[in-house]
């Protein structure tokens, strides 16, 4: 059942609707039918979350637990989410229009996996004990922060608001929770099954609304002491320069233009699944989607003329529908920006449009758009520089590694980049000379939690996973004690004496 309204989550409770809330339309986006309403919360109410949990943080009701009691009431968080993953699946489905065997297969599991990786990550964790100087013991105590903020996105609203809720509380933070003012359907479900799990109130609240109103606010809040941000690159600027502000630690995860390079020595058949999978999974819009596909030349026109066959006969449809593979983009802003790509495409000497660039046939209402690869002749035209964020493919075609690093690197981002050979030679070149924060090698979207996660360039600040979400979401401190007295300088004493 979706849910009608969708109000603040504060210290265990729904905030009450406010008649004179600013009210946002929550739009299916395969039909565009107004499925739900979101209250805004404005300024006072963020920091009535933010008091909360502050509070909350300060009575130590989940920042002094046990690591054992807190390993338990995370995996109780995963257990529920699998028990509910119908309910979550179809609500994020609603809100995304991602197809829901996509939701099912991998962002609800994702989530759960979440709170598991971190419940086992605190119960092995351990700190560093300096003991070369024989006269003492010096080691480090990590501390939770205080108050997290989370601003999520609307591509993956649950799997990557849960890797930064999942961070944030393991470590013993409590956080409030900002997701995209698209996307806060299957954040009702998740915030009802908080209690079940035994978390205390006041640890994770939520607030929604618009990013200048509801947003802004959690960057400007002084009792808010670090801010997990995932969105878009200007928002990312926005966000670090009014959290500097306050000296809020930081990390963002921004936008990419990933490079999937393939070599013309690669396994064909699986680097062209790999690039299907890379570009037109969750609709196209994901962060680490390989947006710009470079091929050699020897291999670039059946490598074309397959993706195009492939891209013809993917199932564009009703994201409810198991079958799908393509369904609507999230919104009616979204299609109009993919589809401006399309026009510039067009009317570009430098691209030529191998395949789609339009709305499919057949779908008057929803926010549908075809499956998309347009072929560039130079890395500077407008659809390899900016990203989409859609089922749009760009290939280019390059002689050699060198100019196959060349191109990938000439990019304002950095976030990921895949690249297909059986020569170990280049392979190793390849890897070592990408500026991007994940190099995947003859596969696409491995994302392992141990290891960092974010981006070079613009493409973001820090990092996320393992070590990374601990130095984020906790404070360092560096405790020293004698192992004998020793002699004290006596300043003030008589001198000699
Ligand atoms: O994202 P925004 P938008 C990219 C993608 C997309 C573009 C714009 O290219 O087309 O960004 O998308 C909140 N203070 N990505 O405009 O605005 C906002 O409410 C505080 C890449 O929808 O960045 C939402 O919760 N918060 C990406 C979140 O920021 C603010 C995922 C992200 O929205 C704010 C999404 C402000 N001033 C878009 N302004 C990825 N890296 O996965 C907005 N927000």
């Amino acid at each position: 059942m979706t849910p009608k309204i969708v109000t603040s989550f504060i210290q265990g409770k729904w905030v009450e609707p406010k008649e004179g809330a600013h009210k946002i339309k929550i739009i299916h986006p395969a039909d565009e039918k107004h499925v739900s309403t979101l209250y805004e919360a404005d300024a006072n109410e963020v920091k009535y979350a933010a008091e909360s949990a502050k509070q909350t943080f300060e009575s130590g009701v989940w920042s002094k637990t046990s690591i054992d009691d807190r390993k338990s009431v995370l995996l109780a968080i995963k257990d529920l989410i699998v028990e509910n993953k119908q309910e979550i699946a179809e609500l994020e489905v609603m809100n995304t229009g991602a197809p829901i065997a996509q939701a099912y297969g991998r962002q609800i599991p994702r989530s759960a996996m979440n709170f598991e990786f971190f419940a086992e990550f605190i119960s092995q964790a351990s700190n560093p004990i300096f003991d070369q100087n024989p006269d003492y013991i010096t080691y480090v105590r990590r501390e939770p922060i205080g108050v997290a903020g989370l601003i999520a996105p609307w591509n993956a609203p649950m799997a990557l608001a849960t890797m930064k809720i999942a961070g944030a509380i393991a470590f013993g933070n409590s956080c409030i929770l900002k997701p995209s003012e698209l996307t806060p359907l299957g954040f009702v479900p998740f915030m009802n099954l908080l209690k079940k799990a035994g978390l205390p109130d006041g640890v994770i609240n939520m607030v929604n609304g618009r990013g200048e109103i509801t947003g802004a606010a959690i960057t400007k809040e002084e009792k808010i002491d670090v801010i997990a941000f995932t969105g878009g690159t200007e928002t990312g600027r926005i966000i670090g320069a009014e959290s500097g502000k306050t000296l809020k630690k930081i990390v963002t995860e921004l936008g990419g233009k990933s490079a999937n390079i393939i070599f013309s020595d690669a396994d064909f058949e699986r680097a062209l699944d790999a690039a299907m999978i890379a570009i037109f999974s969750n609709n196209g819009q994901q962060c680490l989607a390989g947006s710009r596909i470079l091929v050699e030349k020897p291999i670039a026109k059946e490598f074309k003329k397959r993706m195009v066959e492939r891209a013809s006969n993917l199932i564009i449809g009703d994201p409810f529908d198991p079958r799908t593979e393509i369904g609507p983009l999230i919104s009616k802003g979204q299609i109009e920006k993919v589809l401006s790509f399309a026009q510039t495409a067009s009317e570009s000497s430098e691209t030529n449009i191998l395949y789609g660039g339009r709305r499919p046939d057949g779908f008057e209402k929803g926010y549908y758009f075809e499956p998309t690869i347009v072929e560039a002749k130079n890395n500077q035209t407008t659809i390899c520089q900016e990203e989409i964020f859609g089922p749009f493919a760009t290939i280019l075609e390059f002689e050699g590694i060198d100019e196959a690093l060349q191109i990938a690197n000439d990019s304002e981002f950095g976030l990921v980049s895949y690249v297909w050979s059986t020569d170990i030679r280049k392979i190793m070149k390849a890897q070592a000379e990408i500026r991007a924060g994940v190099v995947w090698v003859n596969t696409p979207l491995m994302r392992e939690l141990r290891a960092p996660f974010g981006g070079y360039k613009n493409s973001g600040i820090g990092r996320d996973g393992g070590e990374w979400s601990r130095n984020l979401f906790t404070e360092e401190k560096t405790v020293s004690i004698p192992l004998k007295d020793f002699p004290i300088a006596k300043l003030g004493g008589i001198s000699g004496e």
